[in-house]
C-alpha cells in the first residue's frame, strides 16, 4: 500500500524529501500553517523547483492546511528544532497512535519531549547529510549528495513504509542503533558550530587558525569525556579524528549556527551544545567550555 506524507517544515530538507516522495508515489501533501500565500493559480497547491547540476525538476504538490481535519497516517518533520513542539501540536489532532511520524531535525532532546506529550505515539528519527539551501522560497538547490540515516528505539527492523524510502534518489538506511548516530552528528555539531558561528569563519578554519584549533582540541577533549561517561566509548574514542575528517570535508562551508547568526535566526544551540551539558550534568561531568560557548551563542542569537 502506498503512504501518503505530510510534510511539516518544507525548507531545503523537508522540500527535497518532499519532491522525493512526490516523484516516487504522487501521494504526498505540503503542511501550511494557513497563513502563507499560495504561488500558485489554486491556493490548494505549492510548486517546488529542485536545482541539481544543469538539471530542474519541478514537483506540484496539494496543500494542507495544519487546522484541517483530515487524518495524517504518515508525518515527516523538518522545521527547526525549536518549532517542533509548536508545529505538531498544531496538527496533534489528525494524529492517532496509528500514525508513523518521522522526526528529521538537528540536535537531540526533542525526542524526549515529544514522547512525554505524547506517549502512545509512534515517533522515528532520522539524520541526513543531504546538502540543500533555498535560494528562494519555491527554489531548492540540492548541492550535495548525502546519505540519510533513520531508525526508532529499540526497533531492528524497518517498517512497511520504509520499502518506498529504500528506493528513493536519496540514499537511505535502516539503523538499529539509531541514538549512537544521534549522538555522533550531536558532537560534531557541538564542536564545530559554536566555534565558527563566534568566529563568524567557515569550518575549514577551526584547522588552519592556531587560536582555534586550540580551542577545538580543548573541546572536544571535554566532549569525548562526556560521551565517555554516557556511555558512547567508540564515538568518544575516536572524536578528535571524526571532527578533524569532517571539518576537512566540508572546510569551506558556513556551519548552519554561523548561517543562523548571519541571518538573525534563533539558532538550533540549545538542542546541540544544550543537550550536551545537560547529560554532563546528569552524569556529574564538568562541561565549563561547552557551557561558555552556550551563553556566547544565546548572547549573539538575542
Ligand atoms: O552539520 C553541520 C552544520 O553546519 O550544521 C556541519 C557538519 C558542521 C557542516 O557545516
Amino acid at each position: 500500500m502506498v503512504s501518503h506524507w505530510h510534510i511539516l517544515g518544507a525548507g531545503a530538507i523537508g522540500g527535497l524529501f518532499a519532491a522525493a516522495l512526490e516523484r516516487l508515489n504522487g501521494h504526498t501533501s505540503l503542511l501550511t500553517r494557513g497563513d502563507t500565500v499560495s504561488d500558485t493559480a489554486d491556493p490548494g497547491r505549492r510548486t517546488l523547483n529542485i536545482l541539481s547540476g544543469d538539471s530542474t525538476t519541478t514537483v506540484d504538490f496539494p496543500t494542507s492546511t495544519a487546522s484541517e481535519t483530515g487524518y495524517i497516517s504518515h508525518l515527516l518533520i523538518t522545521t527547526k528544532a525549536y518549532d517542533v513542539a509548536a508545529a505538531l501540536a498544531a496538527v496533534s489532532h489528525r494524529l492517532d497512535e496509528g500514525s508513523h511520524i518521522l522526526l528529521m531535525v538537528n540536535g537531540m532532546g526533542i525526542l524526549e519531549i515529544l514522547e512525554k506529550d505524547y506517549p502512545h505515539w509512534r515517533f522515528y528519527v532520522g539524520t541526513t547529510t543531504e546538502g540543500a539551501y533555498r535560494t528562494s522560497g519555491n527554489t531548492i538547490v540540492h548541492a550535495g549528495i548525502g546519505f540519510t540515516r533513520i531508525g526508532r528505539a529499540n526497533t531492528d527492523s524497518p517498517p512497511a513504509w520504509f520499502e518506498g524510502w529504500r528506493t528513493l534518489p536519496l540514499p537511505c538506511h535502516w539503523d538499529a542503533d539509531i541514538t549512537e548516530v544521534l549522538w555522533q552528528k550531536m558532537v560534531v555539531n557541538s564542536a564545530i558550530n559554536p566555534l565558527t558561528a563566534l568566529a563568524a569563519c567557515p569550518n575549514g578554519a577551526l584547522l588552519s587558525r592556531p587560536d582555534l584549533s586550540a580551542q577545538l582540541k580543548g573541546l572536544c577533549d571535554e566532549i569525548a569525556t562526556i560521551s565517555a561517561a554516557a556511555g558512547h566509548h567508540a564515538i568518544a574514542s575516536e572524536l578528535h579524528d571524526t571532527v578533524r575528517e569532517v571539518i576537512t570535508g566540508t572546510a569551506n562551508n558556513r556551519s548552519s549556527m554561523l548561517q543562523d547568526i548571519e541571518a538573525a535566526r534563533q539558532t538550533e544551540v540549545e538542542y546541540i551544545s544544550g543537550y550536551l551539558i545537560a547529560v554532563a550534568r546528569q552524569r556529574g561531568v564538568p562541561a565549563p567550555l561547552n557551557e561558555a560557548l552556550l551563553r556566547s551563542i544565546l548572547k549573539l542569537s538575542g
